[in-house]
């Protein structure tokens, strides 16, 4: 039984994001995932504006049944502390942000999970966008 925890914007919820908390459940072993959610004040310090505002994004996680419990994330700091309030043992991220937080390897296990490919929000984001734009036209 381990504690897990991920973090990330998970704007536009798709199929990448369901595997992430699926292998991160599993590594929890019958224990707990927990989801460090970027608030919007967040990803604006990330240089990201979600489609979908943090309260949408966060009632959307909180019904995957891979995830037990949605947490803010507002800044790039408070993992350090976040693993230590909720006593964790494993924090995994996607392979993007491979070697990244390394840091906290003295902290808890640290797990770069295989992005999935050929899925984005940014990519669903530009199919909405053309279709918008083929609704303007028609
Ligand atoms: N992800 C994935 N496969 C995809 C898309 C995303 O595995 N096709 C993973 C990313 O690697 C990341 C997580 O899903 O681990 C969330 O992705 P984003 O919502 O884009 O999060 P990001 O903007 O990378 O913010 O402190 C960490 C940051 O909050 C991460």
């Amino acid at each position: 039984m381990k504690t897990v925890i991920t973090y990330g914007t998970f704007d536009l919820l798709h199929y990448g994001h369901i595997e992430i908390f699926r292998r991160a459940k599993e590594l929890a072993d019958g224990g707990k995932l927990i989801i460090g959610l970027s608030s919007d004040e967040f990803n604006a310090t990330k240089g990201k504006t979600s489609h979908m505002p943090y309260e949408k994004r966060k009632e959307l996680v909180e019904a995957i049944r891979y995830v037990d419990k949605v947490i803010p994330e507002e800044n790039w700091e408070q993992k350090k502390n976040d693993i230590t309030e909720h006593d964790v043992d494993v924090f995994v991220m996607g392979s993007d942000w491979k070697g990244k937080f390394d840091e906290l390897k003295d902290l808890c296990e640290v797990v770069y999970l295989e992005r999935t490919p050929a899925i984005s929000s940014t990519a669903i984001k530009n199919v909405i966008a053309e279709l918008q734009a083929i609704e303007a036209d028609s």
